[in-house]
């Protein structure tokens, strides 16, 4: 999608601190941290929000959750815990319509979120 913020940071046209890409992913740092470490990871392919990407394509849904996990692994978060968020729609917080998994670590999260 050519208006689309987050295909543009796919195609370069928008920079980010890109960590971790695989052939159908690319997972960068957010632009206003929440934790210390505060990743974003997204499927190339334009989806507006998870539930549209597993209808569409579960192989790449699963693909964003084990990028998921590595970038956790590589961020030295996995084992004492992290979180993965996907803000959908707009009463959950979502803000940008291409879909994202937040990876959150390397503090305490409190729960139930706000
Ligand atoms: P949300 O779940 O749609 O609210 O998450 C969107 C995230 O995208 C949010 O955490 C923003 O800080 C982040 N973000 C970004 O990393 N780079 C940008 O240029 C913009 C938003 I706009």
């Amino acid at each position: 999608m050519t208006d689309c913020l987050f295909c543009k940071i796919v195609s370069g046209d928008v920079p980010a601190k890109v960590v971790r890409e695989s052939a159908r992913t690319v997972a960068f740092r957010d632009i206003n941290p929440q934790a210390p470490t505060h990743v974003l990871v997204i499927p190339r392919d334009h989806h507006q929000n998870v539930a549209e990407l597993a209808a569409a394509d579960a192989d790449l849904a699963a693909e964003v959750l084990r990028e998921a996990h590595q970038v956790a692994v590589a961020e030295g978060v996995a084992e004492e815990g992290y979180r993965v968020v996907f803000n959908t729609g707009p009463q959950a917080g979502q803000t940008v319509f291409h879909v994202h998994a937040h990876v959150l670590g390397g503090r305490g999260l409190n729960w139930p979120p706000g």
